[in-house]
């Protein structure tokens, strides 16, 4: 395995071999057999028009042979940051048939998270896209362009090298062993700068099966993809990669914008999408007055806390079904079932995606609780990671479960109920802001003398952000906004809110109180 990532015990992974959770499968291959036996069928449809599994599967070819020209070798890092568009998926299949590992940065990073993402990973290759809603991203190119050996730009590359134009005849290249990390995803759940997530072709491939599984996800089907691709959500539940494993076609929508969203799935007869919260309650109050009908379309919502009022008038007001999700990047997936009742789907988060996945519910000092109880979620499984690349910190118990900081119950029948979190990231409706990570972007400001993040509840978001600030010179919010924007922070980490105080209240412990200060707001 890659160094610096954490391998499964040897005796963990002959298990999940032998009962056929690791098939053996690489990502890699996803189109190989419906390009050789349907090549006309649609793969992809996206805003250039519809791309067949033929063509999907040869430009794939073509690219990975192009990247070996440019001298690209297993186990080399590639930055991705593309958004919903073919280039997507076919710079995925080339980097995962070369062996080179693409880094998945969402399409909002700036120059902080791709500049750290470049130098964390060593990598040697930044891959992105001329603009995209109203950024230019060969700006942020330019930033790490000494960082890294080159820049491939879909679209007009300006000064670097068209992502089109690495093209080559199509070479014999090796394998790679399903065991080797496949691709990176950024972690959502941790705070300070983002974690570096290795997953395999085995463990990925054994979620993209069971979760196609799990929302009967066949051929016939058409998933559209409203998140950014990079996002695991998305990218693989089954998402954008499942879809292709499935000989289904992905729909890419540039954005979930209610106008642009509703004209493709009716246009393309969608019949699955993965949403977070605050996008079903803007669906719900638009789908009457714009005449859209959802109701042939499963909605997989997740990615924060779904409110069961809005869970239940989806299946009355847009007559969809509803799936809830609680995933994260680093594998744990619990779903509720599409023939489970109404109300379950409204409070809880349903049963763990796979068999063998081992869920443990502990108090702080990592006793098991009685069951009913709250207490932090901790998963192990064919599907989860072991350890974040270079550095894991506690965020695995020594027997190798995962300590996921999030705080749940479960119910009689063993089903999950998100309650709260452990560690300190807000969650803007599914945009994870870790506090620390903008803390101390704040503390960089010549004129904050103390910040502290917290969450306040939002009517539409679920959380936003707040940052309380002790000043030590004259500055407003918006000049603090404007220094955090000159960081390169992306544009969903920036407060939604700056509160000046001239002193941050202490837990007997000396730890600033954010509690305290969330509730001195009611008081101003
Ligand atoms: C998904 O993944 P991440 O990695 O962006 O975020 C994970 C965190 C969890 O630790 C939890 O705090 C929160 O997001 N979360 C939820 C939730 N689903 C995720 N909190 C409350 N209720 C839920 N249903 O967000 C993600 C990945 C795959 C599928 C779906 C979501």
């Amino acid at each position: 395995m890659l160094s610096g990532c954490t391998p499964w015990p040897d005796e963990t992974a002959g298990r999940y071999r032998r009962l056929g959770y690791w098939s053996g499968e690489v990502l890699g291959d996803l189109t190989r057999d419906v390009a050789r036996l349907d090549g006309e069928r649609i793969a992809v449809v996206d805003g250039a028009g519809r791309h067949t599994y033929a063509d999907v599967d040869r430009r794939a070819d073509r690219l990975a042979a192009g990247l070996h020209g440019l001298g690209l070798r297993p186990g080399d890092r590639a930055v991705v940051q593309l958004p919903n568009q073919v280039e997507f998926v076919t710079t995925c299949l080339a980097l995962f048939r070369l062996g080179v590992i693409p880094v998945l940065a969402l399409p909002a990073h700036r120059g902080r998270e791709i500049g750290y993402l470049c130098r964390h990973t060593g990598a040697a290759l930044y891959i992105t896209r001329e603009r995209y809603q109203g950024f230019d991203h060969r700006e942020l190119a330019r930033q790490v362009a000494d960082e890294v050996a080159h820049v491939l730009v879909a679209g007009d590359p300006g000064p670097f090298r068209s992502l089109a134009g690495v093209d080559a005849d199509p070479l014999p290249l090796d394998r790679p062993a399903s065991s080797e990390v496949a691709f990176f995803l950024l972690s959502g759940g941790t705070s300070g700068v983002p974690k570096l997530i290795p997953r395999t072709h085995d463990d990925y491939a054994c979620q993209l099966r069971r979760t196609a599984e799990a929302v009967g996800f066949g051929p016939g089907d058409v998933y559209l993809a409203a998140l950014p691709a990079a996002h695991n959500a998305a990218l693989g539940c089954p998402g954008v990669l499942g879809t292709l494993r499935a000989g289904g076609t992905v729909v890419m929508a540039g954005t979930p914008a209610p106008d642009e969203v509703f004209a493709l799935i009716a246009r393309e007869r969608a019949t699955l999408t993965t949403v977070m919260p605050p996008i079903v309650g803007l669906w719900l109050d638009l789908a009457g007055p714009l005449g859209a009908d959802l109701s042939r379309m499963t909605l997989q919502v997740g990615g924060a806390r779904l409110s069961p009022d809005t869970a239940r008038r989806v299946r009355g007001e847009l007559g969809s079904p509803l799936t809830h999700w609680f995933g994260m990047a680093e594998g744990p997936l619990f779903h509720t079932r599409l023939d489970d009742p109404d109300e379950v789907a409204a409070t809880t988060q349903g049963w763990p995606l796979h068999p063998d996945d081992e869920v443990r519910v502990v108090d702080v000092d990592g006793r098991d609780v009685a069951r009913g109880d709250e207490g932090e979620l901790l998963v192990r499984g064919p599907c989860t990671i072991r350890g974040y690349y270079r550095g894991s910190g506690d965020s695995f118990t020594p027997d190798g479960f995962l300590r996921t900081g999030d705080l749940v119950r479960l119910t009689a029948e063993d089903r999950l109920v998100v309650t709260g979190r452990r560690t300190e990231v807000v969650n803007r409706g599914g945009e994870k802001v870790p506090a620390g990570e903008l803390e101390d972007q704040l503390l960089g400001h010549p004129d904050v003398r103390e910040a502290a993040v917290a969450a306040l509840p939002d009517p539409v978001l679920g959380e936003k952000t707040c940052a309380f600030v002790v000043a030590g010179g004259p500055v407003s919010p918006e000049a603090l906004i404007g220094y955090l924007r000159g960081c390169g922070l992306a544009e969903f980490k920036l407060p939604d809110r700056v509160v000046f105080r001239p002193v941050l209240p202490r837990t007997p412990i000396g730890k600033i109180d954010k509690r305290a200060l969330v509730a001195s707001l009611g008081a101003d």
